[in-house]
């Protein structure tokens, strides 16, 4: 009977972490035999930010013009200490299995590869909810979504 409460304890604390884990998100960068985790808050908070109008072409539907908000790439990994400088791709990986590889240097163009995180002021939504995030790459220079990759989980730079 004296066990009965420090179990109880136990099982709440850990429903809490698995509670708050899932709704906490967060991207993993991994480079070589190193990865770490960057939590929403940090990326919701930096400084650089950018937005940015873009157009959305799902197939079977009309283009639809949004404003997009986000960091570039290139810098975001720059901030994380990510050296870019032998780096031939970076695979993106997303929750649902989708994966896409992008050439570095595609990646070090100037404004465009972008982590977005917020579409017409609104934060992008987990799968869960119907959304496209709650993080999406978007490659502006490309025009088609193909690679726009939603629900991005881990940066891969290889
Ligand atoms: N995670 C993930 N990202 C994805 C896809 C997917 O299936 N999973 N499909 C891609 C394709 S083929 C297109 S056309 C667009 C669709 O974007 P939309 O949902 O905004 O229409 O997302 C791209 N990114
Ligand atoms: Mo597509």
């Amino acid at each position: 009977m004296k066990k009965t409460i420090p179990v109880i304890i136990v099982i709440l604390v850990l429903i809490l972490v698995i509670f708050f884990n899932q709704n906490d998100p967060n991207i993993i960068i991994t480079q070589g035999e190193n990865s770490q985790e960057i939590k929403a808050e940090y990326i919701y908070s930096y400084e650089d930010s950018l937005t940015f109008p873009s157009v959305i072409r799902s197939s079977g539907e009309k283009p639809v013009s949004v404003e997009f908000k986000g960091i570039e790439l290139a810098e975001f990994l720059k901030s994380q200490n990510i050296d870019l400088t032998n780096s031939k791709m970076i695979t993106f990986n997303a929750s649902d299995g989708y994966r896409i590889a992008v050439k570095t240097e595609e990646v070090l163009e100037h404004k465009n590869v972008y982590l977005v995180y917020e579409m017409d002021g609104e934060k992008l939504k987990p799968k869960k909810n119907g959304g496209t995030g709650p993080f999406r790459i978007v490659i502006r220079r490309d025009p088609f979504s193909q690679r726009w990759i939603k629900h991005l989980e881990e940066i891969l730079v290889e």
